[in-house]
């Protein structure tokens, strides 16, 4: 009846749209909001774009869009997934993948601070974790992970970056067992915790080892800080373990589970020699900044623990109903729960876990083995009728926490310490996550929470069947909550991070050095552009200066021909990117950053004149910027022949 009750909510906050709601803006918000011409927002605000594969930065207050950073798509706009150097980026086991849903950004943490150096971000449905180097905006990494089905708790970050962690939202049987009758859920589908190690110096990920759970849904995860630093938790739903009709079978318990892993102590235990080797498909895409190209190297093995076998690992955590985002306060004290179809937010307290571990305060088993704490043993309190649906809780400086009600749309502030209410703003409509600048951390920024909403109905021009989902900026410098400002956003923004700008500026690359370039291909300067060819493969070392390719005439090019444009953009100079296109390319264009190398292939196809150019508005002469290849027929006797100016290039 609960489940019906619950569900029926969930299914009339979507159908049915009111009318303008009435809503007060502060009087003067629009003071607030306004960065003037020539000023730089305070705040980056880093967020996923869902469905579209991408993030996207945005500047706060003003909610200016500043840059779309491709991860798991392509992008025509700067020839990422396109290019013969960035492909290698999106390959998978399942070979190349240039898509994914792209749920939860999160940035790199030390001593439990957010950094500035690197922001982590999931792909759900072929699962993968990207790093984003936050000196470049560009994608540098991605790592795939085996034995998941939907790698939805993930990324998240423990205290000092040591591991980003990922759970299964679909339990699975593991890599190679899977053709087996889905009845058989119970026995065969497992859950992979995977813990990625990152190198904290570079950056680099490194799939360490996979803790092997039991097969229920993994939703969402936040690590451990302060006290709590040697601990994740994940939260669970359908511990039912149904495996059809999920929306009813994945609803029957009262209560799912938090499950808690002390990662010091499985760390431990890999360390001690207790780790499984387990054959492993995946793939690992790295990025190298010096020979400007993705390298990606298959993989075949994982290091496993099945913690049945290691119960002092994990404990679990009854939790009601259905739990999604698990968050935990700036102090690492309290762990907050966010039921979507609960009428309480649980917040529990991580010393009364650590006694009633040591106490034996348990209230069952799973999987045979592992403790169930007992729900008012570890529970600091309740806060009451928060209001419906709340799904994501963060954190600002004064010891307020912020949750989003998908259901009763609206951003509730509730004292951590007492769990009483303090103020409800409604959001329009059905939010999501909310981010308040560093409301993950141990030192939230505050003055801001952005809602991101799910739907917005009347809120913006409309645009055809889909309307624009968006994002809303509240003041919460004051005691009362005030909507300051709304502004759409790209693609389906799950999760958000927000970051003082001072601490991502200061890193900024402003381009690459050109005695530094190793692309295979890299031409440093302009006397040694030239044309190879290769039975019918061609290489064409281009170079890109304002304002003219080299060469910018090529002759002698045969149907058939396989040419390699290896575009080197000599500029050593803060956001002067040459851009590279030819008729007929049937990928995309480039965009080749000051100092480096990028390549695109183009199959000649036709006999014909085949003009190029930069497509980067780079200079007054940037229309001038252009050549012309010619294609002869296939047996043709057209020599190869290259030139600028008046005279070949001589070496
Ligand atoms: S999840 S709200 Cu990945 Cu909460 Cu989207
Ligand atoms: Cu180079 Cu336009």
């Amino acid at each position: 009846m609960m489940l019906a009750a619950g569900m029926s909510a969930l299914v009339f906050a979507s159908a049915c749209k009111p009318g303008k709601v009435s809503q007060t803006t502060d009087t003067d918000a629009a003071q607030k909001v306004y960065v003037a011409p020539g000023e730089h927002d305070e705040l980056y605000m880093f967020a996923s774009g869902g469905f579209s594969g991408q993030v996207a930065a945005y500047g706060i207050p003003s909610g200016r869009l500043l840059k779309v950073i491709p991860v798991f798509s392509q992008n025509p706009e700067n020839g990422w997934g396109y290019s013969e150097d960035t492909k290698p980026m999106l390959n998978t086991s399942h070979g190349f993948v240039p898509w994914d849903d792209a749920h939860h950004t999160e940035l790199s943490k030390t001593n439990g601070e957010d950094d500035g150096r690197w922001l982590f971000i999931n792909g759900h449905n072929t699962p993968r974790i990207a790093r984003i180097d936050l000196s470049t905006f560009k994608t540098v990494e991605i790592i795939e992970l085996p034995n998941v089905g939907g790698n939805h708790a993930s990324p998240f970050c423990t205290e000092n970056t040591e591991y980003v962690v990922g759970n299964t939202r679909f339990s699975v049987p593991y890599d190679g067992k899977g053709d087996v009758p889905i009845e058989t859920y119970k026995e065969n589908f497992k859950g992979a915790v995977s813990f990625v190690k990152v190198d904290k110096d570079n950056g680099r990920m490194n799939l360490a080892f996979q803790l092997l759970v039991p097969g229920f849904n993994y939703d969402l995860a936040h690590a451990g800080k302060g006290p709590s630093h040697d601990w994740i938790f994940f939260t669970t739903y359908n511990t039912e373990q149904a495996h059809t009709l999920l929306e009813v079978n994945a609803s029957q318990k009262d209560k799912d589970f938090i499950m808690a892993v002390n990662w010091k102590k499985a760390e431990e235990l890999i360390a001690a020699g207790k780790g499984k080797k387990q054959p492993a498909d995946y793939v690992h895409n790295v990025w190298d900044e010096k020979t400007h190209k993705g390298v990606s190297t298959p993989k075949n093995e994982v290091i496993t623990l099945d913690v049945t076998e290691h119960p002092e690992i994990v404990y679990y955590m009854p939790c009601p109903k259905s739990p999604h985002g698990v968050d935990i306060n700036p102090s690492g004290e309290f762990i907050v729960a966010s039921g979507k179809l609960a009428a309480v937010i649980p917040v529990f307290s991580f010393q009364k876990m650590q006694d009633a571990i040591k106490n034996k305060q348990f209230e069952g088993t799973i999987g045979g083995n592992l403790n169930v704490l007992k729900y008012d043993a570890i529970l600091a309190g309740e806060v009451q009728k928060p209001g419906l649906g709340p799904l994501h809780t963060e954190f600002d400086d004064k010891g307020f926490a912020y949750t989003t009600m998908f259901v009763s749309s609206e951003v509730v502030k509730w004292k951590v310490d007492t769990r009483e209410i303090i103020d409800r703003i409604p959001v329009y409509y059905s939010p999501g996550h909310l981010t308040v600048p560093g409301g993950d951390s141990k030192k939230p920024y505050g003055k801001y929470v952005i809602a991101l909403n799910k739907i917005t109905k009347d809120r913006y021009l409309p645009t055809g069947p889909e309307l624009t989902q968006s994002a809303q900026l509240i003041d919460i410098s004051g005691n009362k909550m005030k909507l300051l400002l709304d502004f759409p956003t790209i693609g389906e923004p799950h999760y958000a991070q927000t970051i003082p700008a001072e601490k991502i500026v200061k890193n900024q690359k402003r381009f690459y050095k050109i005695e530094e370039n190793n692309h295979p291909f890299a031409t440093k300067s302009e006397k040694d552009a030239r044309v190879v060819r290769t039975g019918n493969r061609v290489d064409v070392y281009m170079t890109a200066i304002r304002s003219h390719l080299a060469p910018d005439n090529i002759e002698g090019i045969k149907v058939g021909d396989e040419v390699y444009f290896h575009v080197t953009n000599l500029e050593q100079d803060w956001d002067v990117p040459h851009g590279f296109a030819i008729k007929g390319a049937n990928n995309a264009e480039l965009l080749i950053m000051p100092g480096e190398t990028t390549t695109l292939k183009w199959v000649a196809d036709r006999p014909g004149m085949f003009p190029f150019y930069c497509t980067d508005f780079c200079s007054a002469l940037h229309q001038e910027m252009s050549g012309y290849l010619r294609v002869s027929p296939k047996n043709s006797t057209t020599a190869l022949k290259y030139s600028i100016g008046n005279s070949p290039i001589t070496h």
